[in-house]
């Protein structure tokens, strides 16, 4: 079977070595968000392909999630100390990464055959694929505690000001003139599933079906999700903060209701059992439960076995 899966960053990286165990990697292409993508030292830092492609590779931390393991800050260290931005910890290793980015873009190459290039050198069979080429920004509006309305950058609001602010609402500045980057739809329209990764449904997942293209592709193919949030909290991140504000309650419940006439199959935990009727009931979806928690590669190819198995009755 080919598939295709949309994904975040850890969440999703935790998926997806999983899903390369259930199906070979090279029938797998990874459609990335690129919304919380910054620009700083002159670089463009895209966390969430970074992500996904460590992750894949084995070379992830795992666990502080991103970045490369045994990494270094030494850089960064220099940078503070010559008065440059250093609020955005980016290590040396994963400096590396970005540095061979730079120069591949610099030559006139696009971010998708880039992405692909870079996770080809560290070995990752699966396809990895930004959304899109074009610039699409999560913007997050909010409240100081001193009353000062902010306009933010993700990144700002997560890294920066530490999700310390009250969230008003999020926009994906861009996404309505944004095309699918090359390669995307063609995935989809070739793919037997689309799985949607157990990452945040406002913050990773939303700038991907935000792209109108992208999300007519999926409707018209077998889509099944996975539940970030379980016991009524994300598993990690700050989907608690943002799904408020999208409409939908912080629940194995509302996570499916993200993808409400769009996702067939969802995959909640077993802590989260009871809002199984709801979901089969309101939203029409058939629901598999288990332990989602992905604490090796072997709970994480039962999550992704699960997700597979909605989608394979017919
Ligand atoms: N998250 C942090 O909380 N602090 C950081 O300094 C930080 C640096 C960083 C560098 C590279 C990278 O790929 C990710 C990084 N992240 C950091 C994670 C990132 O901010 C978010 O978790 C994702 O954008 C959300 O998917």
């Amino acid at each position: 079977v080919k598939v295709v899966a949309l994904a975040g960053g850890v969440g999703a990286g935790k998926f997806l070595r999983g899903l390369i165990r259930a199906i070979p990697a090279e029938d797998l292409t990874v459609v990335v968000n690129t919304a919380d993508d910054l620009r700083i030292h002159g670089l463009l830092v895209c966390p969430d392909i970074d992500s996904v492609t460590y992750w894949l590779s084995g070379l992830a931390d795992r666990e502080r999630g991103w970045g490369r393991e045994g990494d270094s800050f030494r850089a960064l260290e220099e940078v503070k100390r010559l008065g440059g931005e250093a609020w955005f910890s980016l290590g040396d290793l994963d400096l590396g990464t970005h540095l061979a980015r730079a120069d591949l873009l610099s030559s006139g190459i696009g971010l998708a055959e880039v992405t692909r290039r870079i996770a080809r050198r560290f070995g990752v069979g699966a396809t990895v694929l930004p959304m899109t080429e074009d610039t699409v920004t999560t913007r997050i509006e909010a409240l100081a505690s001193d009353g000062e309305h902010l306009d933010l950058h993700f990144q700002e609001y997560w890294v920066a000001r530490r999700a310390r602010d009250e969230v008003k609402a999020v926009r994906y500045e861009g996404a309505e003139v944004a095309r699918p980057a090359p390669g995307v739809l063609e995935a989809i329209a070739e793919a037997d599933a689309v799985l949607i990764c157990p990452s945040n449904p406002v913050a990773s997942i939303g700038p991907i079906l935000a792209l109108r293209d992208i999300r007519e592709a999926a409707r018209a193919r077998p889509v099944a999700g996975v539940s970030p949030i379980v016991g009524g909290a994300p598993v990690l991140g700050m989907a608690d903060r943002l799904m408020p504000v999208a409409g939908w309650e912080v629940s194995a419940f509302g996570a499916a209701a993200a993808y409400s006439g769009l996702a067939k199959g969802f995959v909640i935990d077993d802590r989260d059992r009871r809002f199984a009727p709801r979901i089969q009931s309101e939203l029409g979806m058939e629901v598999a439960v288990t332990d989602t928690i992905m604490t090796d590669d072997d709970a994480a190819e039962r999550v992704a076995r699960a997700a597979l198995s909605l989608l394979e009755s017919p």
